[in-house]
């Protein structure tokens, strides 16, 4: 049975599902995981400094394991970085596997003694609808704490303290205020306004990805 008002969000991060939820469902559209299996257990990110260029490829690869997806309304995947200015921008594209590995401790030594905290969270969210790829970016700009504070949230939140919000890191808010100021909350409402215009006019096509 046809299901135009789901999308399917190809991730492994149970955190992300639950923010592209809280955004999209206020607005009627539901948002279902994909289950990786023995078969497709994740997908295989590109080595690329862009993160546009990593969720162009993300995105074909979903597809390509998602099989019959023509009854929804599209399939969906996101990529996310951590740029720290004084570390020329990295974990950046290399997040995920730092984060696995050195973890935020290790991250917080690196800054130790480091005056300069500025820091930024960036996400594209890539979305193939009716054949075409669309991408939608969100940033948000902010600090890194000098200590790790608080348990909402997930990855990075408990030393990112965004410039909105009161000096409190994301993982000292609830979902709902993590999505006020968030990089993925920018995007998520750039894809629901795209997908609110392409209703009201079929014809509009303006985030066409290249
Ligand atoms: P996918 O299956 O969707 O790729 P992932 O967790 O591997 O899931 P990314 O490749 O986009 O996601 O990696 C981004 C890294 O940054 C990862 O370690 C996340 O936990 C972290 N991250 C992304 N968004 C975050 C957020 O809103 N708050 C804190 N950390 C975040």
């Amino acid at each position: 049975m046809a299901d135009k008002r789901t999308i399917l969000f190809v991730t492994s991060n149970s955190g992300k599902l639950d923010e592209a939820k809280l955004a999209l469902h206020p607005f009627g559209l539901n948002v279902e995981s994909f289950h990786f299996n023995e078969e497709f257990p994740e997908i295989e990110e590109i080595q690329s400094s862009e993160l546009r260029h990593v969720a162009k490829d993300k995105l074909r690869k979903a597809v390509a394991i998602v099989k019959n997806s023509s009854n929804k309304l599209g399939v969906m995947v996101e990529d996310a970085g951590f740029f720290i200015e004084a570390l020329d921008g990295f974990p950046g594209v290399y997040s995920s596997y730092v984060h696995k590995t050195l973890g935020i401790k290790g991250i917080m030594k690196t800054l130790t003694d480091n005056k300069n905290r500025d820091a930024c969270f960036k996400c594209v969210i890539g979305i193939h609808l009716d054949g075409e790829e669309l991408f939608f970016e969100g940033e948000c700009k902010g600090q890194v704490s000098e200590k790790a504070l608080g348990t909402n949230g997930f990855g990075y939140d408990p030393i990112f303290v965004p410039n909105q919000g009161n000096g409190r890191t994301f993982a000292e808010m609830n979902r709902e205020e993590k999505q006020k100021f968030s990089h993925r909350g920018k995007a998520m409402e750039a894809l629901r306004a795209y997908l609110q215009g392409r209703n009201q006019s079929p014809t509009s096509n303006q985030c066409s990805g290249s």
